[in-house]
């Protein structure tokens, strides 16, 4: 391996570049249109580059533009090496490339690879019939088991010519391929290997703790009031999950002299688990997402089931997630993404103290040890969309539980009061460029969130005090700031009810990060010399939602 000089000035392996990353999170069809059909495309993104350079990120990650049916906004792909017309054309992404190489950054592609489009030739092919030789691609059986789907219903669907059932763990459009089958992982790699030769720079591996399934596909525990067991277990983390990991790394980036960003996204993943998947000795991934932040506002009966946030029990997740990669594997930090809620309206205060909760909720997550990854508008201190009606909702999965929830005797008020609070549209609103939008000269595909009057790129870029202007110097921060990068990581006053601080500490330099989670004024003194914060330099309690950063040498 050799040995650089990163921009930090640390000498660390240049194969590990993306320690010192920060990616940047498009949605495609939300992010900026350049034909006027209302949907974003390729040229739309290849125009804003200079927004996304000044923002100083490292690393573009583009949600799917593959060709797909769009049943689930692209994660349903039915060609996985052409672009959908929507979006443009293979030159379009050459030319978006070679422009994002020549800004200095990079570009990771979204990999979907548990499931395909049912209108995928290898489906098509798989579902003509039981002898096709690709009936294994996919996962048949004469009897469905117990399983749930993300998006409600059965995981199993009838296919009437063939007379079997098959697995879709996501959308009846989204067949789960068989993993088990030596050729499907072999045409999955030499697909990677295409988009590599291209010059794409790593990928956003999709669900990808699910690929390996226990064989037996067994009922999971029944969940009461349903007619369906918990697969999970046995759908997670399967038998051969590492053993397929080790073997796409090998094949795909085996023998390459370039370096790539990988991140598999991984919901239930354990800290023991994501140790194992991002050990380096292992040649698995570089970092995995999890999710246990991102579920502690959940109900027993999950996501749609309400439950208040305790930042006590955050602070705890996070330190636990920063304890257990510590030494070995590594974090990815997020916030929000398009699946999720915004964060300023779920972990912040997206009322009275939008900005400055969005900018102490960016410092916290910025300043930990991990590859932070924004979600285009979190930079903005974008919001959710709070007045919706079941008409203008668009994504299947709040869709489908609407009409499972109303046929399972929920109010109409109470299904929509869900939908509002973790409703995956809140994300996908057009990117708020200005205060008309900006986003489209036509009818965007999904409305604008009103408020882009005022919560907009505009009136933010090179305005001193702005969330934008926050952002960049956090992300001018992980650049500089060696301890940013690689400090170890104390939790401090853990019991704490509003107050979030932790400690980074490396080489000499002790950084302290101390956050008001509150309105009232607390009181936190910290010694060093001032570093960074979200208001006018003071001594004193903190204000609303105020995050310092302080820095001092030390032993
Ligand atoms: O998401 C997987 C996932 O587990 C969830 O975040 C899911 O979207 C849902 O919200 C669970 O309640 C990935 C993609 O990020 C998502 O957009 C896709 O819909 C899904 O996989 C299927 O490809």
């Amino acid at each position: 391996m050799t040995v650089v000089e990163t921009r930090n000035g640390i000498a660390t392996s240049n194969a590990e570049w993306w320690r010192s990353a920060v990616v940047y999170q498009v949605y495609p069809r939300s992010f900026a249109d350049s034909d006027g059909d209302g949907i974003g495309d390729l040229l739309g993104i290849r125009s804003r580059l200079d927004y996304l350079q000044n923002l100083d990120v490292d690393v573009i990650w583009l949600s799917p533009i593959y060709c797909s049916p769009q049943d689930d906004n692209g994660y349903d792909i039915s060609d996985y090496e052409a672009i959908d017309p929507v979006f443009g054309t293979l030159d379009d992404f050459d030319n978006l490339l070679a422009d994002v190489h020549s800004r200095g950054m990079k570009l990771v592609m979204d990999l979907v690879v548990n499931h395909t489009s049912d209108e995928h030739p290898w489906f098509v092919e798989s579902a003509s019939s039981r002898e096709n030789p690709k009936r294994d691609w996919y996962v048949w059986r004469d009897q469905p088991n117990n399983w749930e789907s993300f998006f409600s219903g059965s995981a199993w669907q009838w296919h009437d010519e063939t007379e079997q059932h098959f697995l879709h763990l996501f959308s009846r459009k989204q067949p789960d391929l068989n993993w088990e089958n030596g050729d499907v992982r072999q045409s999955i790699y030499a697909m990677m290997r295409w988009w590599l030769d291209r010059g794409v720079d790593g990928f956003r591996m999709d669900v990808i703790n699910l690929i390996s399934k226990d064989p037996g596909l067994p009922n999971g525990k029944p969940i009461a009031g349903t007619p369906f067991g918990d697969g999970f277990p046995h759908f997670s983390y399967g038998p051969r999950v590492h053993e397929y990991l080790q073997e796409m790394n090998e094949s795909v980036f085996g023998g390459r002299s370039g370096t790539y960003l990988t991140v598999g996204e991984m919901p239930g993943v354990t800290v023991e688990q994501a140790q194992r998947f991002t050990d380096p000795a292992r040649g698995e991934v570089n970092m995995v997402f999890q999710f246990e932040h991102v579920g502690l506002d959940h109900g027993p009966s999950g996501k749609w089931e309400a439950r208040t946030l305790d930042l006590v029990e955050l602070k705890e997740s996070m330190a636990k997630w920063q304890q257990g990669l510590g030494d070995v594997g590594w974090n990815s930090l997020y916030w929000n993404n398009h699946d999720q809620p915004r964060a300023v309206s779920r972990f912040g205060d997206d009322g009275e103290h939008r900005e400055k909760s969005a900018q102490a909720l960016g410092a916290i997550l910025h300043l930990q040890r991990g590859t932070p990854f924004v979600y285009q508008g979190e930079e903005l201190g974008m919001t959710n969309v709070h007045a919706l009606s079941i008409d203008h909702v668009s994504d299947i999965e709040s869709l489908n539980f609407y009409q499972s929830a109303l046929a399972a005797g929920t109010s109409q008020e109470s299904a929509m009061a869900s939908i509002q609070r973790i409703g995956r549209d809140n994300a996908r609103t057009p990117m708020q460029w200005g205060p008309t939008g900006g986003f489209s000269d036509g009818e965007p595909w999904i409305a604008l969130n009103p408020n882009t009057t005022v919560v907009n790129a505009a009136a933010q870029v090179g305005v001193e005090g702005s969330v934008f202007e926050f952002y960049r110097t956090l992300i001018a921060l992980r650049h500089e700031v060696p301890a940013v990068v690689h400090g170890d990581f104390r939790l401090v006053e853990p019991l704490h009810p509003t107050l979030f601080a932790f400690e980074r500490r490396f080489s000499g330099t002790l950084l302290t990060v101390a956050a008001n989670f509150g309105t009232a004024p607390l009181s936190y003194p910290i010694a060093g010399e001032w570093l960074l914060g979200n208001y006018e330099q003071a001594e004193g309690p903190l204000r609303p939602w105020e995050v310092r950063i302080y820095r001092q040498d030390v032993e």
